[in-house]
């Protein structure tokens, strides 16, 4: 029972009243519900943007926000503003709040873009001018009456306005005395979507696109809408529809009308439409024989291509580029540079104000790993930084936020302090492709924040990454943010509901990058779900320490995340980021690990920061410890500040990260009460299977660098009550070694590899008692596996394995553990687990735990 609907999860719940102690607090939120309590039915399709409405006690602090609203001015942009004002107040205080054409005496909601606010309103109060997307709330006396003033520098800014002013009623806050102006860090907040045009996602982990489908764009835009919505509540204005391994038929002629549908229904919502584009276009669909960006006839293809798009989109944002990049063409096959290739595109754009995002994510996946010095790290540096100064005014070079690739720890690409005269922005990625793909809570803004606040020391202290992002420290207009979204057709769009967090702090930092991840984690909560204390205090707090535990079990101090790299980049798989050109390498051996990027003795990546930064990192002392690896080769015995060893690090955080995981599910559990129950159940379903994933990352972590170490764990922690299949008596299960071997406990599972019903026992010789018997099994995607466990004649549980965890084979991604609570046993007790599958599903089997039961 991994990907189970909200619908199934609440169903499986309410069928299974007695056998998890969960249930019972479901029941108690369905009674909650039931007796007239404030938890009401959802989806999680609504996000943040729910207005619920505000209890009758609490209105009363909301009796000064006017019932009438005007709208000054009239555009697309403008009637969202008003028309999300309606909705959001009237759902909110439970009476229609209403737009009227003018205004007769009485206290009004004045809507528009500040100039035009400012020729009806004088109020010294109010702001004289406004950046870019800003905007100024306030109250103020006119001769017509009072008003509360939403005024944006443009319709944009008067739309984020509107939403600024549903936040803060939606968040209970004072709505009297106003006067917040706001305006944003960047000109560029994006959103990037990999999605291809047959339907799926690249990295997607919550469905099928909502743009296209075979190949098309689909026919009711309805979600695109919605999702827009979403989407500029929280400032983003920008939105890039598809794959960056581009599927160059986009741009065709015949495929632009289907592109303009798409930017018809995100203008009204202040977001412009990008593409993605294929550099080989020119011989892929324009008949030449080239796509060497120096040749006219390359050009004039651009030129041609550019204007066509606008001529279906004339508001286009721009296009981006992954170019020389894993097995992407790019200009280097005819010797030519990235600001070649760069600069081509943009003069074709630039006559119509649209600017080209080239990937700075450009490095050699087939590099020889024997070569000590060699280090992907280097690639984005080594790539443009002698190129600064090249690129035409309209290029902004995207670099993602770290040298490797969205990792659970990586410094910041030191790139962005390398161009001072480029443009830049920073990739992040919020699909959670290294962070466990929705299927683990990890909050990632604590993560982003990391980056954005180191200081590069460029031009002295005080130049954090933020500072060149928000385009700030070098004047430049074309800086900011891109977040790779990938949300699907999930009805709550990113398929955990927790991972909203981070499409949602995502938009709040590109908007304002100061922001404490605290703060951002408080608001989403309480627009999501509510503002009781225990809600705030029990969501903040799995939010904040989502990541850190994450990484506690994954991959420690810099390692990178030890995922499985050339495969799925979900589960544990250590040895994949070894011998092999892909550069993610973590360079554990029997005597130490980590990667030596030193100048010194390394790879020499630490002089690609400016000369304070390389001298920190170049010391193992002084180097941050949490990054202590990415820069540094280091003996497993190495003392870290506490006087912990390396290795004794890795034993004891993996496993504080499963008991972490497994807390989580604890605290979720006090929430049955407050909150609705489809979401109650769908989040605990999802914190359960993380728990029991959680341990698996920690055994095969701590197994491998036991065996690889050969240092025992000083503190002789033991598996208490594990009992192997492998050790158990099979009834046509077959006995076979897992690879990779660190996956399975005893590298060994038993699979029931001819199909049909298979039979594992095993004779209980402990004491009689209370036990929660934990069964560790492989949940593989081709096919259903159905598991029961029983206890002599009595079935005490059963279930069915249907997950898609990308792989068909037992392995680390798709380990997984169900257990069954409260079993009573006594010594001699039959304990058998048996598995019915139809090939090629191997219905694998690893071990059972029995442990005494929590209470
Ligand atoms: O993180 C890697 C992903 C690829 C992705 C690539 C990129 C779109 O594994 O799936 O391709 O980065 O960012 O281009």
């Amino acid at each position: 029972m991994t990907h189970m609907s909200r619908i199934e999860a609440v169903k499986t719940a309410r069928l299974r009243p007695l056998r998890s102690a969960a249930v019972c607090w479901c029941l108690q939120a369905i009674l909650a519900v039931l007796g007239g309590g404030q938890a009401r039915a959802e989806t999680g399709y609504d996000g943040w943007l729910r207005y619920a409405p505000i209890e009758p006690a609490l209105r009363d602090r909301f009796a000064s926000v006017p019932r009438r609203l005007v709208l000054l001015g009239d555009s697309p942009v403008l009637r969202t503003a008003r028309d999300e004002t309606v909705r959001g107040l009237t759902s909110m205080l439970g009476e229609p709040v209403v737009s009227q054409a003018s205004r007769g005496g009485e206290a009004v909601i004045l809507l528009g873009v500040l100039d035009r606010v400012r020729a009806s309103v004088d109020d010294p109060a109010m702001p004289s001018q406004l950046r870019a997307d800003g905007f100024w709330l306030g109250r103020v006396a006119t001769r017509q009456g009072p008003a509360l003033v939403v005024a944006g520098q443009s319709d944009r800014g008067v739309l984020y306005g509107a939403f600024a002013l549903l936040r803060r009623i939606a968040m209970h806050a004072d709505a009297g005395q106003l006067d917040d102006r706001e305006e944003p860090s960047a000109s560029i907040r994006w959103v990037n979507h990999w999605d291809n045009l047959d339907g799926t996602i690249e990295r997607g982990y919550a469905g099928r696109s909502i743009f296209f489908d075979n190949g098309r764009v689909v026919q009711d835009l309805t979600r695109v809408r919605d999702y827009a919505r979403l989407l500029s509540s929280v400032g983003i204005n920008g939105l890039t529809i598809n794959n960056v391994n581009a599927n160059p038929q986009v741009i065709t002629d015949a495929f632009l009308p289907q592109l303009a549908r798409v930017a018809d229904v995100l203008r009204p919502w202040g977001i412009s439409l990008s593409v993605s584009i294929d550099f080989s276009s020119p011989t892929k669909i324009g008949g030449l024989d080239t796509f060497d960006p120096l040749d006219p006839r390359v050009a004039a293809f651009w030129k041609d291509r550019v204007d066509a798009i606008y001529r279906a989109v004339p508001d286009l944002g721009g296009v981006v580029l992954k170019a020389d990049s894993e097995g992407r063409l790019g200009p280097s096959a005819y010797g030519r540079t990235h600001a070649d290739a760069a600069n081509v595109i943009a003069r074709a754009l630039a006559p119509r104000g649209g600017l080209i995002f080239y990937r700075g994510f450009v490095y050699d996946h087939l590099m020889d790993w024997r070569n000590p010095k060699n280090d992907r790290a280097r690639a984005a540096y080594d790539n443009f930084h002698a190129l600064d100064g090249q690129f035409d005014a309209n290029v902004v070079v995207q670099i993602k936020h770290g040298p490797i690739d969205f990792q659970v720890r990586e410094p910041p690409s030191p790139l962005f302090g390398a161009l001072p005269n480029t443009n830049k922005v920073i990739e992040l990625q919020i699909t959670q492709e290294y962070l466990g793909q929705q299927r683990h809570v990890c909050f990632i803004v604590p993560m982003w924040k990391r980056v954005l606040d180191f200081d590069l020391q460029v031009k002295g202290t005080g130049t954090p990454v933020k500072s060149f992002v928000s385009g700030r420290l070098f004047g430049r207009r074309d800086a900011g943010f891109v977040g790779v979204s990938n949300i699907g057709r999930d009805v709550n769009w990113l398929g955990h509901d927790l991972a909203m967090a981070n499409l949602y702090g995502f938009g709040r930092l590109a908007w304002n990058p100061d922001l404490p991840s605290r703060e951002i984690a408080e608001e989403w909560t309480k627009l999501t779900f509510n503002d009781k204390p225990l809600v705030v205090e029990v969501t903040v707090g799995i939010l904040l320490e989502s990541w850190p535990t994450y990484e506690q079990y994954t991959g420690p101090l810099g390692a990178g995340t030890l995922t499985d790299i050339i495969g799925v980049h979900y589960g544990p798989g250590i040895e994949s980021s070894e011998r092999n050109g892909w550069g993610q390498w973590h360079r554990a051996n029997g005597t130490g690990i980590g990667m030596d990027r030193t100048a010194a003795t390394g790879t020499g990546f630490v002089s690609q920061y400016s000369p304070a930064v390389a001298a920190m990192l170049e010391s193992r002392a002084s180097t941050p410890e949490e990054l202590l690896l990415f820069f540094h080769h280091v003996p497993y015995t190495y003392k870290l500040r506490s006087g912990e060893t390396v290795i004794q690090y890795i034993y004891n955080s993996h496993y504080q990260g499963a008991m972490n995981a497994a807390a989580f599910v604890e605290r979720w559990r006090r929430l049955g009460p407050f909150i609705d129950p489809e979401r109650f159940a769908s989040v605990l379903a999802k914190l359960e299977y993380q728990a029991g994933h959680a341990i698996v990352w920690r055994d095969a972590v701590t197994s491998w660098f036991r065996w690889v170490s050969g240092i025992p764990d000083a503190t002789g922690r033991r598996l208490p009550g594990r009992v192997e299949a492998e050790s158990m008596t099979l009834d046509r299960f077959a006995v076979t070694a897992v690879t990779p071997w660190e996956t399975a406990s005893g590298a060994q599972a038993a699979v029931c590899a001819a199909g049909g019903l298979c039979v594992a026992h095993h004779r209980f010789q402990g004491t009689a008692g209370l036990y929660d018997i934990a069964v560790g099994y492989f949940d593989e995607n081709d096919g259903e596996a159905r598991y029961g466990v029983s206890v002599g004649a009595r079935r005490i549980d059963s279930w069915v394995a249907d997950g898609q965890f990308g792989s068909a084979s037992p392995n680390g991604h798709t380990a997984t553990r169900h257990t069954v609570r409260r079993v009573t046993l006594k010594p001699g007790d039959e304990i058998m687990v048996d598995v019915n599958t139809t090939p090629p599903d191997g219905g694998a089997f690893d071990y059972i735990e029995i442990v005494p039961a929590r209470d």
